[in-house]
């Protein structure tokens, strides 16, 4: 891709035009060719498969006129190759078996050879970038998000078995963590050596986190990771749900952008993050469910607060609910698209 990219731009602080948009899950159910790919394949069998990885990453591009790509994936392939069950059901999100529930299990963790056992997502990534002419994102989850899903089993409300395991066991609970992070930089790797142009890194559980268990559980590792990946000089995302708790934390990590969920306003943290370091987010998904003018209200009034921001990146406070309105998320592209910088 030789061409120029406002969201490679933004990433480095120089975007001189609009704002570059792309939508967190915008691979995702909420787009009738996914849902007609995902009645013939298992989610499963849709990441593990490097035609279908590529047909899914490029599938919103059939309807939106994105800024960047996402790799289609999951955090919890990482799961997979730690030797865990994985499993989606309809309605019930991920089910991993065995959850962890022993000291022992965590001691006796493999070291999985990662590049081989998730080299289909490096083909992936290689077919997808061949049909694309925007940057494709790489990403995985943060240690203390993945972690939260051996340790739940699943989705859960609140992580009381992780923060009960956190508090109880701290030496084992950092032994997992560090395997995670030892599985995710080999992860990050490979996908940068198969070309992503960014690295997203997604901390979704982090708002249950208080600020010291932000300090000891999730920050050590999000360091360990981004320090890797230093020397590739990928530009680095760090997603994290209540960001807005955590944001002097966050912004030490010296990512090349932060992307907030939308619990604060993206204008008033910039007074406190340097230019250099990009912005991203941040509509509530929940304002898609509104009809198109109130939608186009509440993102001008985003587009309007950072206007002129070189290192702002239009996207949601968190991914894309499925049964949003695919008319809901045009308009919301269009908004963007057309506001003059
Ligand atoms: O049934 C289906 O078709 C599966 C739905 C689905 C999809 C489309 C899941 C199950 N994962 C994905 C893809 C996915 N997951 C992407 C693809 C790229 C894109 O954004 O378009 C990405 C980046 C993820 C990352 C992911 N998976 C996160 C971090 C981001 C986030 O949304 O917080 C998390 C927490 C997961 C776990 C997961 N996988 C799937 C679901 C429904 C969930 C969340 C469940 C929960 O709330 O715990």
């Amino acid at each position: 891709m030789s061409q120029s990219s406002s969201f490679l731009d933004a990433l480095k602080g120089k975007n001189v035009g609009r704002p570059p948009i792309w939508i967190m899950r915008q691979a995702g159910r909420y787009l009738p060719s996914y849902r007609d790919l995902r009645s013939k394949y298992s989610f499963l069998e849709m990441c593990h498969e490097p035609d279908l990885i590529a047909q899914v990453t490029l599938l919103p591009f059939q309807e939106l006129d994105l800024d960047a790509a996402i790799i289609f994936s999951d955090i919890l392939v990482i799961a997979e190759a730690l030797g865990f069950k994985v499993e989606f059901h309809e309605g019930t999100g991920p089910q991993i078996t065995p959850p962890i529930t022993t000291i022992a299990q965590i001691e006796n963790l493999p070291t999985p050879d990662i590049r081989s056992l998730l080299s289909y997502v490096a083909r992936g990534i290689k077919q997808a970038k061949q049909q694309l002419n925007v940057p494709l994102i790489g990403f995985c989850g943060a240690p203390f998000t993945v972690a939260s899903y051996l340790i739940e089993g699943g989705t859960s409300r609140d992580l009381k078995k992780t923060k009960q395991w956190m508090w109880k066991h701290p030496d084992s609970f950092h032994q997992l963590l560090e395997k995670i992070t030892q599985c995710s930089i080999d992860y990050l790797l490979m996908q940068i050596e198969a070309g992503v142009q960014a690295i997203q890194i997604f901390d979704s559980w982090a708002h249950v986190h208080s600020p010291a268990s932000f300090e000891a559980f999730s920050k050590p590792y999000l360091i360990k990771i981004l320090a890797a990946l230093k020397h590739t000089h990928i530009p680095t995302i760090v997603f994290s749900r209540g960001s807005f708790g955590f944001i002097d934390s966050l912004s030490s990590l010296a990512p090349s952008c932060l992307s907030v969920d939308w619990n604060g306003s993206l204008s008033g943290l910039r007074s406190s993050i340097p230019s250099s370091m990009a912005l991203q987010g941040n509509l509530d998904p929940y304002v898609l469910y509104a009809d198109i003018p109130t939608i186009q209200k509440q993102a001008g009034a985003i587009l309007t607060s950072m206007q002129s921001d070189p290192a702002f990146i239009f996207n949601l406070g968190h991914g894309v609910l499925p049964d949003t309105p695919l008319d809901s998320v045009k308009a919301l592209v269009e908004t963007v698209k057309n506001r003059e910088k």
